[in-house]
């Protein structure tokens, strides 16, 4: 969502938008065929509206009325996935524990609106709304409840349902009484089949009530999020002010059937068309490998106030790289910081700063900068062994690295081996902005030393930029993901060499599984033996030096674990033992490309 409107939070919007659609798609596309659930009404083009308004409704004594189309209110109002699905599967856990459809809800508060007994009779949901209105006042006024006062409440319905007689009875009760009662129309054009101009003359409910007296009307589009976000900020403002009753009306699509026994036969191809035009789903903004960075720590540092994050130019400037960008500004100067130009002085203080309880984060500018700080770094990790556990220093050493467009002996080197030969050090190393922040807030999070290995060439790849996965995302170390899965070869890598390994399976005829480690210390010794079991066969590739190098460890287990799987030689493809040099084509003789990478998985492939 581009449009940002201060009195929302816009993160969940989109969050809870895209979790309301994708449970709509889950149950469309598997549950309802697999028979898993048997009665589905989507929501999907309603969201955005819904899930505004209820985040404006935080009076203790605001209270909804809701209908089957209102999910995504409902999650907006502390309803979770979890309650969801069980309704719709008719079970215990459900809102109704089985007995009733899965869409008609109910549910205390939760921090925001209480959601009044639903019904799947249309029109049945408006009375009880005014009633609920009509006893803010009470209470307020002849019992003299101060809590009660600017309470509101929301009644929510269709186009279709404006034609019935709970609608035109609460509407009389509301005005008449001047209640604190919002209607809110989420007008898809149908109710079911019918169109709305046989529900109300020329089929806008608001046009024709533009001159009913006592009553505020605000009519626009439920799909554009600065419009949409205006119309119902100003919506609840008004009706917490006390003047009576108000009615919004928001134009959405309606993106499938009425329910899932419907086939939508009535609509044209066009009238479809025009209407996904509409659809208010933002597609997941993706960010970059830095930005992830970014985000985790300014996220830590605002959860954690022993959190510091220090190294040369981290400060002022954000980086040399911009992961700290903005941070010294919103966090203080004392907790980001500039350090002298020293890697001794930046890890052995960082080192002192954790005995002394806090979470030092440091970052080292450049791989082969990490050399001078050797001594302090091998002392980290083996205090806890040194002090028979009576000291622990956990801290995050952040090191971007690895070749770029150029490479160089300097910046360009990966050697993830020397930290995995660390003793009492974990070793993440990301391929992808997701898993960068999962990996990093665990790192943040844990009672071990963790080098946190960020590669240069995915910083700001296209490839690794992901959604964001929120700021409670975290990944455990050691737990391989499956990039893709395959049946004939098992290739086993990290880091940037993901996207390579994957750019070259895909020139292949052949079912190949590609396995990110995401850590080497420690590694997913499990997900690869249970891989070559299945394939019989293991390529490993990485960038660092083949001699000596990640690929021998990985090699070795899997002769000896995995030998009885084995239907051929395991593999090893990495850098011969030279620096990264400058130049790129000398650089790409070095480095593993897509090309040698095909060629070895293809040998491999007809052994
Ligand atoms: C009193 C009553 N009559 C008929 C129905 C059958 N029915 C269920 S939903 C619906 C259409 C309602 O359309 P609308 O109010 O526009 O809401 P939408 O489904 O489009 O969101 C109908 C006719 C019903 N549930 N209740």
């Amino acid at each position: 969502m581009t449009t940002v409107h201060p009195a929302f939070d816009w993160h969940e919007v989109a969050r809870k938008a895209l979790a309301s659609r994708m449970m709509d798609e889950m149950e469309e596309n598997e549950l309802v065929p697999q028979g898993k659930v048997n009665y589905q009404f989507s929501a999907r083009g309603h969201e955005l509206g819904q899930l505004l308004l209820s985040q404006l409704l935080t009076h203790p004594h605001d209270a909804a009325s809701v209908y089957y189309r209102s999910r995504p209110f409902t999650f907006g109002s502390g309803l979770t996935l979890e309650e969801a699905f069980a309704s719709d599967m008719a079970r215990p856990s459900g809102t109704s524990g089985g007995r009733d459809v899965g869409v008609v809800c109910n549910m205390p508060r939760r921090g925001r609106a209480l959601i009044l007994p639903g019904a799947g009779d249309v029109g049945s949901q408006f009375t009880p709304a005014a009633g609920w209105a009509q006893a803010i006042v009470y209470h307020t006024r002849e019992l003299g409840e101060t809590d009660w006062a600017d309470s509101i409440a929301v009644v929510f319905g269709g186009d279709g349902a404006v034609a019935t007689n709970g609608f035109w009875s609460a509407l009389t009760i509301a005005t008449t009484q001047q209640l604190p009662l919002l209607f809110v129309v989420e007008d898809n054009g149908y109710a079911i089949s019918v169109e709305s101009p046989q529900q109300t003359p020329g089929g806008n409910i608001a046009a024709n009530l533009a001159s009913f007296h006592s009553l505020r009307i605000w009519d626009g589009s439920g799909t554009r999020p600065a419009e949409t976000a205006e119309l119902v900020y100003e919506a609840v403002r008004y009706m917490r002010s006390g003047q009576g009753a108000g009615l919004l009306r928001l134009t959405v699509p309606r993106l499938s059937g009425h329910s899932s026994v419907d086939n939508q036969a009535y609509k044209s191809a066009e009238v479809i068309a025009e209407e996904w035009q509409r659809d208010p789903t933002p597609e997941p903004t993706r960010i970059n490998f830095i930005e992830a960075i970014r985000r985790t720590l300014d996220c830590e540092l605002s959860l954690n106030p022993r959190c510091v994050v220090f190294g040369e130019d981290v400060g002022k400037k954000g980086g040399v790289h911009a992961a700290t960008l903005g941070l010294q500004t919103k966090h203080g100067a004392r907790r980001v910081f500039d350090t002298s130009l020293s890697e001794e002085g930046i890890v052995g203080r960082a080192v002192g700063m954790a005995y002394a309880g806090l979470m030092p984060v440091p970052e080292i500018q450049f791989r082969k900068y990490a050399d001078p700080a050797t001594e302090q770094i091998n002392n980290c990790g083996t205090v806890r062994w040194r002090t028979n556990n009576r000291f622990a220093a956990p801290i995050v050493i952040r090191i971007p690295g690895g070749y770029r467009k150029i490479g160089d002996p300097w910046h360009s080197v990966t050697s993830e081996i020397t930290f995995a030969h660390q003793p009492g050090w974990r070793f993440a190393c990301p391929s992808n902005a997701e898993d960068a922040v999962g990996l990093l807030r665990t790192a943040l999070r844990g009672n071990d030393p963790v080098i946190f290995f960020e590669h240069r060439a995915m910083l700001d790849s296209p490839w690794a930029r992901r959604p964001y996965p929120g700021d409670d995302y975290l990944l455990p170390f050691g737990r391989a993901k499956i990039i893709q899965p395959g049946d004939d070869l098992t290739v086993v890598t990290w880091g940037a060499m993901v996207e390579r390994c994957e750019l070259a399976a895909r020139e292949l005829n052949a079912s190949i599984e590609i396995i990110d480690l995401r850590t080497l210390s420690p590694w997913d010794t499990a997900a690869v033996l249970e891989s070559v079991r299945k394939t019989g066969k293991c390529l490993v590739v990485h960038e660092d030096i083949l001699f000596g190098g990640f690929g021998a460890e990985i090699a070795a287990v899997v002769a000896s674990e995995g030998f009885t799987y084995l239907d051929g030689p395991v593999e090893r493809l990495g850098a011969p033992s030279a620096p990264v040099p400058f130049s790129t084509s000398l650089m790409e003789g070095i480095v593993p490309t897509v090309a040698l990478i095909r060629e070895k998985m293809e040998s491999l492939l007809e052994y």
